[in-house]
């Protein structure tokens, strides 16, 4: 079994780890009401009480080892493997980066990150539609945490769940692409009220789009005045730059 999150064997990934952390545990489970509402919400409580208890853990270890954390969510397909491979390769040599990899099937966005050369763990959430904290628990097992700045989590392809769980991360980071529509912000407004940043990403594209950048940084806002919002392609590196920049500050932040 392991020692910090009370897993038992069932679960897929190996308990082998060997950080020495002193983590108590609260193995109880709320009371579970059957039949009806309240039931539901129990379950809930106790599925987002257990997070936060293992985000708090991963939080205190990358506190610790002096790594900052970042937790990039989005719809499928906005553009978050392709952001982080062209963000890796530019910043090769200036900043020691770790990626973990969330799909629910596949490890196609690992290999694509592997090639960049940074280390990288894929996680497959099978049925599951977010990363939770204990996979990125376990997920940091193989990476030198002693030789790390920055450990970047591509989450999975959802506007929605991710929202809810707390990794331990320092910050959400949504990616939102102009082929998205400028509204989403205020459909899906739990991710982009959690996130600290908006990277704004295929403007490269706006010019063929009735995209309304304005609208929807201004939507962005309504749900969350003080989001700092990137425009950038991940295609062409327009505005990239900027974004560089806030890593890097960011990452001086911990040292
Ligand atoms: N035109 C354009 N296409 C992009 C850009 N960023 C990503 N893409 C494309 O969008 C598709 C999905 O990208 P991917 O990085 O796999 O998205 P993810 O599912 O969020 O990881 C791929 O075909 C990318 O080549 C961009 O800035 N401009
Ligand atoms: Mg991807």
């Amino acid at each position: 079994m392991c020692t910090t999150c009370g897993c038992g064997p069932d679960h897929s990934h190996t308990h082998d780890h060997d950080h020495d952390h002193d983590h108590s545990h609260d193995h109880s489970h709320g009371h579970v009401h059957h039949g009806g509402k309240r039931t539901v919400i129990a379950i809930e409580e106790d599925i987002l009480a257990k997070n936060n208890r293992l985000a708090s853990f991963n939080r205190a270890l990358f506190k610790d080892k002096g790594i900052y954390v970042l937790n990039l969510v989005s719809s499928p397909g906005s553009g978050k493997t392709t952001l982080l491979e062209r963000t890796l390769r530019d910043l090769a040599g200036k900043i020691r980066f770790a990626v973990i990899e969330g799909d629910q099937q596949t490890d196609n966005d690992a290999q694509r990150i592997a090639a960049t050369g940074v280390p990288v763990r894929q996680i497959n959430t099978g049925a599951g539609c977010h990363l939770d904290a204990h996979q990125v628990m376990h997920g940091t097992e193989g990476f030198n945490l002693d030789e790390l700045d920055l450990l970047m989590i591509e989450n999975v392809g959802n506007l929605v769940c991710p929202a809810s769980f707390d990794l331990g991360e320092h910050h959400k980071v949504a990616v939102l692409s102009v082929t998205e529509g400028e509204d989403k912000p205020l459909k899906y407004p739990q991710m982009f009220h959690n996130s600290t940043v908006l990277l704004l990403n295929k403007i490269d594209l706006l010019p063929h789009l009735d995209f309304d950048l304005d609208k929807c940084k201004s939507f962005a806002r309504q749900i969350n005045p003080a989001i700092t919002i990137f425009e950038l392609s991940a295609r062409t590196g327009e505005g990239m730059e900027v974004w560089y920049q806030w890593l890097a500050a960011k990452k001086e932040t911990c040292k």
